[in-house]
């Protein structure tokens, strides 16, 4: 039994290239020509094959690593005695990486999106070899297939809705890149106006951007809106204390509504579901409540999640938001804190507005969105009174939920935060 070690190939001038994906674990078999791990420099993002076939006995790298050739990835145990040798073919493979890393950093007219590398050549993997594989034997391209996955990686999934689709349809389907396209092209260049400034856009917003087009383009918004009043409980939340120091506690009224939606969650469990793919008939409900809060970063917006809301008290959600927000600001947050949510909460509560339309945060069923509470002149029994009002938006997948059940799903949220229960909330 050999075990050899599998090391990052040539990857031209660079050095500490980020580590952004694991694609295998420890006692997994690979086959040669596997992907091992996704690199990504500023420009593109590609993944390293294995040279070898085996079982994986050790993974010495993680997420967030940075890496340069000749760094340990992980060790294989070999299933055969050959694989020792790397053939020329293999490092030539491994080479040609290298070299697809190099390339949009070095031409800059090339347009280095991964998207557009996928065009390029289909060479470079977006598609594990399995899948390459997979797609070739049921007759169609892996490349025209829209991927789901980060970085519209293609799986396995993807061609098989991808061929479904191609039957019932007889028509290709768009790929995300496709769909983006403008339809109208512009026949006037802004610079004949006056001077114009022509810059990047940032990676994080292209790498929403697919998200984005496909939850807008395959689900059926609808917004309700509504107006909560908070009057008790601002008041409560503003007379909180430290019960030692006597301080002021600053608790963002965000632990309130993480709250009070979870509370209606678990009421209407269907919020708190996700679906895949209606084609398969199914949807996951889950039994956790983890909320995904959308942050306003100078990067582009991030949905990390707070987990298990129902079980942490407001002082503790109000502090862990804030750490968390900050992480994603100096992008210290690991990636699998974007995973797995009930349902979202895009609050723009601190910055102004009232009433939105929020997208919904795929493969999610519903978000709510949050604006500006101000002070509001009610009609309260036969008098006008000052009261503290909270416009919210919920926008929902119709396919799941009805109007109705958005109706009654906020009339809860409103109870929840009302004067009967924002004390209950606290505790
Ligand atoms: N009404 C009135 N005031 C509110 C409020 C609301 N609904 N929500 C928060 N505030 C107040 C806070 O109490 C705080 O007041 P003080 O400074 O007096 O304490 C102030 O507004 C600033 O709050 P904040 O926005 O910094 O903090 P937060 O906990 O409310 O929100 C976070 C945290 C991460 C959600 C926020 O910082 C953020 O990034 N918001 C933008 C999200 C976004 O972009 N959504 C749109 C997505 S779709 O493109």
């Amino acid at each position: 039994m050999s075990i050899i070690d599998i090391k990052v190939p040539n990857i031209g001038d660079f050095k500490d290239v980020e580590i952004i994906e694991i694609l295998v674990k420890k006692g997994q078999e690979i086959n040669k020509g596997d992907s091992i791990i996704t690199l990504e420099s500023d420009k593109s993002s590609v993944e390293v094959p294995s040279d070898h076939s085996g079982k994986i006995s050790n993974v010495n790298v993680k997420v967030g690593d940075k890496v340069s050739e000749g760094d340990l990835i992980l060790k294989i145990e070999l299933f055969k005695k050959e694989d020792l040798k790397i053939d020329n073919k293999e490092t030539n493979n491994i080479k040609e990486i290298g070299d697809k890393i190099d390339e949009p950093l070095e031409k800059k007219e090339v347009k280095t999106d991964i998207q557009n590398l996928k065009k390029e050549t289909d060479k470079l993997v977006l598609a594990s070899p399995r899948v390459r594989k997979f797609a070739r034997e049921l007759g169609t391209d892996v490349n025209i297939i829209p991927g789901s996955e980060k970085f519209g990686r293609v799986s396995e999934e993807d061609v098989k809705s991808f061929i479904k689709l191609g039957i019932n349809q007889k028509q290709p389907l768009k790929s995300n890149e496709e769909s983006q396209k403008p339809k109208i092209k512009i026949e006037y260049d802004y610079s004949d106006f006056g001077e114009i400034d022509v810059k990047d856009i940032p990676r994080i917003k292209k790498l929403a951007a697919p998200h984005l087009v496909n939850s807008f383009n395959t689900i059926p918004h609808v917004t309700h809106h509504d107006e909560i009043d908070i009057t008790e409980m601002e008041e409560f939340r503003n007379s909180l204390t430290d019960h030692y120091t006597g301080d002021k506690l600053k608790i963002t009224p965000l632990a309130f509504i993480m709250k009070a939606l979870v509370a209606a969650l678990k009421e209407f469990p269907s919020f708190n579901s996700s679906i895949e793919d209606m084609d398969s008939g199914k949807i996951t409900f889950k039994k956790y409540f983890h909320i995904g809060i959308a942050v306003d970063t100078p990067n582009g917006l991030m949905v990390p999640k707070i987990r298990q809301v129902d079980k942490k008290n407001i002082q503790h959600l109000s502090a862990e938001l804030r750490e968390v927000a900050q992480k994603c600001r100096d992008l210290k947050i690991d990636k699998k804190e974007f995973y797995g949510g009930s349902m979202t909460i895009s609050s723009l509560g601190g910055i102004g507005g009232s009433f939105f339309t929020p997208i919904i945060n795929y493969p999610e069923v519903a978000i709510l969105g949050v604006s500006k509470s101000s002070k509001k002149q009610i009609l309260l029994g036969d008098k006008f009174t000052a009261r503290t009002i909270l416009p919210i938006s919920l926008s929902y997948d119709h396919r799941i939920i009805d109007g109705a059940e958005a109706a009654r799903f906020c009339n809860e949220i409103r109870d929840n935060l009302g004067k009967n229960f924002a004390f209950k909330l606290a505790i």
